[in-house]
């Protein structure tokens, strides 16, 4: 990663808290756009549900040497003043034209046993606008203290049902969708390479891709920074157990390693 890229993206910090959104523009080189493309094309071949491409950087491929060499540790490190970055996982969001459903409105960390700070980076591989299937988030959200109740969704990423209706520490999600113009709704179109990070507990969803011709290729991974700390009481994600990490441990061993500083 260039040091430009680096100054900017610590002139970013102050948005990244305030709105738990920013946009970073030309993030990647071609080099890594293309390394991505084709890692996509390859999990693209294996036929896998929309939110189940995931996890992919466990193997070795395009993914991985992403993860590890991109030198994509150091800017999320920048962006929080972390002094280090462990890798949560990835995933692939790949909405073709005419996959008109939209991603719904949810937010991301109750789903994963990790308390603290928890940022994804979603990497724009196409042209993306509102058209295609371009990210919505509600600036801000982030800080409003709510942890909303899990739920699955369907094979595009639309509302199924509740998950853990029983538990407490959750309240259900207001339809934000209905709710439209009661909010500040922020989206941004992008170009290959910009890069979207944000904030586990942001609300957020994604348009549908209404075009008959345009792909909407994406690439999403998820870190833990510090004060991010194992909670395995809290989550629906079993596969993001680890039983070499105690509750309350820094959110950092083999299965989640780090990948910038110490
Ligand atoms: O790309 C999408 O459709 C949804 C992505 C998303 O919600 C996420 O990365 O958290």
């Amino acid at each position: 990663m260039h040091e430009k890229l680096i100054k900017n993206v610590k002139d970013l910090r102050n948005d990244y808290q305030r709105d738990g959104v920013v946009v970073i523009r030309k993030a990647l080189t071609d080099h890594w756009i293309e390394i991505l493309r084709s890692a996509i094309e390859l999990q693209v071949a294996k036929g896998i549900r929309y939110f189940a491409n995931r996890n992919m950087r466990t193997e070795p491929g395009g993914f991985q040497d992403f993860c590890l060499h991109s030198g994509i540790g150091r800017i999320v490190a920048d962006l929080v003043d972390s002094p280090f970055t462990s890798l949560v996982f990835d995933q692939m969001f790949v909405k073709e034209p005419g996959t008109k459903t939209q991603t719904g409105w949810h937010t991301d960390q109750p789903y994963w046993p990790i308390a603290g700070p928890i940022m994804s980076t979603w990497i724009a591989l196409d042209h993306v606008d509102a058209d295609n299937g371009a990210m919505e988030f509600i600036p801000g959200s982030h800080a409003w203290g709510k942890k909303y109740r899990p739920f699955l969704t369907d094979q595009n990423g639309g509302f199924k049902e509740y998950l853990n209706i029983d538990d407490p520490q959750y309240s259900d999600m207001p339809d934000f969708e209905a709710e439209r113009d009661q909010h500040r709704i922020v989206s941004w179109d992008m170009e290959p390479g910009d890069m979207l990070a944000f904030d586990g507990f942001i609300v957020h969803s994604a348009k549908g891709n209404r075009t008959s011709t345009r792909r909407r290729r994406a690439y999403a991974v998820r870190y833990a920074t510090k004060g991010a700390v194992y909670r395995p009481d809290q989550g629906v994600a079993p596969w993001l157990e680890d039983p070499a990490l105690q509750p309350g441990d820094r959110f950092v061993s083999d299965k989640f390693p780090l990948i910038y500083g110490t």
